[in-house]
């Protein structure tokens, strides 16, 4: 019944030659079993362990530790590998097809020797949706089974969906010897395929992810008329009414997407819902109006920095234990209370550490205790905030999508944009700051256009037409606005005081959405009036709401020259569309 994916199966189990196949089933016993495997492995090899942790302090939770030079997403490894170079386009590393498995097949021919070889079949999205899509992942690490039985909706009834047809997305995984030397993570989108080895980093290693829902997956929807975003999804429920409006959120990493995600409004009234922290994938509905599910079902979040103040229904998704193990990878470990712990957990630093790597900590080295890019691993049924719409087969509408950088200057705290195609132009131009390095050294800005520039899996010229044609196809589109929680006054210090407080912002879009507001139009878009955005509580006179909102003529000069470098690279590809718009805000601003 299931052939071409037993099939598909044992092809690759000739190249990678485990001593043992095993099937993942998707209950919680195997979960349970897979994870004292992982125990066990703690005590005889260095990678791919898990140690149980205190369940007292964080339930059913466990440290993973991995290798010191496999910590995160490795771009320069990720490649698009499409027929013609031109179709991964400026934005992608690019291999040509044969080439590119012909140089991986050779670090898979064997590399399972001595191992299992898992088989897990997965969905990204509730089952039931019709925008959902089956998958088939193998993998020989324990860490990547367990943290995808979290991640996705995996398990063996998946199987029943994909039937005898080959109608699934491949993903062939294997850490192999963890040697950056031989470390790829290949994108075949034609063929709905990833081959991804030498690592067992998320973003590198649970293909559910950025390999397949973003890369392969935005490929898919420019086929086939939707949308994957590196999005968040979040509804504001207003508690007069009972009504709730949906936001989609696209930031470039260390904005602090997932905070907003699970924003606690500074406003009284109404109650935030979560529904995604990283993924959306938007398709216009029936009734001509945007729709999104997030395809995945759990989060996997940066550790340092997450706390009671900073995200109290993150620590509580973390706490809870309910559904699902939690994974803690690459903290550091409070030994007198077996529990995780990172920089800026608690104001009090423990005082028996082991770092991320297992060694005694202290304080005088000047080392982290945890890795920056430390990870938990969490079920999103833990959330306490997870909207009911969660599994709504048919996804949220959405009413307005935001954009937002890390940018110091330039750009305002907020701005709407004058319509879709509007707001097409600006979010394919979205700059952020890498972060601010050593004193005095300004930030050096990236374009990121939709936060997707290292996701995109083709090329990104024909992406800014497709985010144009989807536009043409709505009867009701969102309002699109563009933030920037970041900007700095003279001093350096940052003006807004962000977190809760731009649950502010979003009342203001909220208002927009509805109507019930004006705004003050500038060259680069709409913004708010002094006396629309309740600013009740805070310290912000006119003078600095004017800093907040000013469009400065120099920054902007600089602005559009970035802009331009940035387009440049798409040639004669580029819609023409979003020249336009840059020549028309030249003669507006310079
Ligand atoms: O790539 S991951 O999803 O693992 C983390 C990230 O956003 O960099
Ligand atoms: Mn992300």
């Amino acid at each position: 019944m299931i052939r071409a994916v037993e099939q598909w199966v044992e092809e690759q189990a000739a190249l990678s030659k485990p001593d043992k196949i095993y099937w993942v089933q998707g209950t919680e016993d195997e979960i349970r079993r897979l994870i004292e495997i992982g125990i066990s492995e703690e005590k005889t090899g260095p990678h791919q362990t898990f140690r149980e942790l205190n369940h007292q302090v964080f339930a059913h939770s466990y440290l993973h530790r991995s290798h010191p030079n496999d910590v995160a997403r490795t771009e320069q490894l990720t490649f698009v590998c499409t027929p013609k170079k031109e179709d991964a386009g400026p934005n992608n590393n690019w291999m040509e097809p044969k080439e590119a498995k012909a140089m991986v097949s050779k670090l898979f021919d064997g590399c399972m020797r001595g191992r299992t070889l898992y088989v897990i079949p997965y969905m990204m999205g509730n089952p039931e949706s019709p925008y959902a899509k089956p998958c088939i992942q193998i993998t020989d690490s324990i860490y990547v089974v367990v943290s995808m039985y979290i991640m996705t909706r995996a398990g063996r009834k998946i199987l029943e969906r994909i039937g005898s047809s080959g109608n699934f997305v491949k993903g062939l995984h294997s850490i192999g010897d963890l040697d950056p030397n031989r470390r790829y993570i290949m994108h075949f989108p034609q063929e709905g395929l990833v081959m991804s080895v030498g690592s067992g980093y998320g973003g590198n290693a649970l293909l559910g992810k950025k390999c397949f829902s973003l890369r392969i997956a935005s490929y898919q929807g420019h086929q086939e008329g939707w949308l994957a975003e590196h999005m968040i999804i979040m509804g504001v429920e207003d508690k007069k009414t009972g009504e709730t409006m949906y936001f989609l959120g696209a930031f470039p990493s260390a904005c602090g997407k997932t905070n907003l995600a699970m924003i606690d409004p500074i406003l009284e009234g109404y109650t935030v819902t979560t529904l995604g922290d990283d993924i959306a994938w938007i398709n216009v509905g029936p009734d001509g109006r945007l729709y999104a599910i997030n395809p995945e079902a759990g989060f996997f979040g940066v550790a340092p920095g997450t706390s009671d103040e900073t995200n109290p229904q993150m620590m509580k998704t973390l706490k809870s234990g309910r559904v699902y193990p939690t994974l803690f990878t690459n903290t550091g470990l409070d030994t007198d209370t077996n529990s995780p712990w990172w920089e800026g957990l608690t104001d009090r630093v423990p005082p028996h550490l082991l770092d991320w790597q297992g060694n005694p900590w202290n304080a005088a080295s000047g080392k982290v205790v945890a890795h920056p890019n430390s990870r938990f691993t969490v079920s999103a049924y833990n959330c306490p905030t997870l909207s009911k719409e969660f599994d709504n087969p048919k996804g949220v509408p959405i009413s307005a999508i935001l954009f937002g950088g890390r940018r110091s200057d330039t750009v305002p705290l907020v701005c709407e944009s004058f319509d879709w195609r509007h707001g097409v132009f600006k979010a394919s131009s979205l700059g952020s700051e890498t972060t601010t390095a050593a004193a005095g050294q300004v930030g050096v800005v990236r374009r990121d256009p939709m936060a997707m520039l290292p996701f995109c899996g083709y090329n990104m010229a024909d992406y800014f037409r497709h985010w144009m044609n989807v536009g043409g196809r709505l009867k009701n589109p969102p309002k699109i606005f563009f933030v920037n929680w970041f900007k700095k006054d003279v001093q350096g210090k940052f003006i807004w005081p962000g977190f809760r407080d731009n649950f502010r912002i979003i009342k203001w879009m909220m208002d927009r959405v509805k109507g019930t507001i004006p705004a003050r139009e500038t060259p680069i878009g709409l913004m708010p009036n002094y006396a629309d955005l309740n600013l009740t509580g805070l310290d912000i006179s006119k003078e600095t709401f004017d800093k907040l909102f000013e469009v400065n003529p120099d920054e902007w000069k600089k602005e559009i020259e970035g802009i331009e470098a940035f387009y440049g690279q798409f040639g004669a590809r580029l819609p023409q569309q979003l020249t336009r718009y840059v020549d028309k805000l030249k003669k507006q601003i310079i």
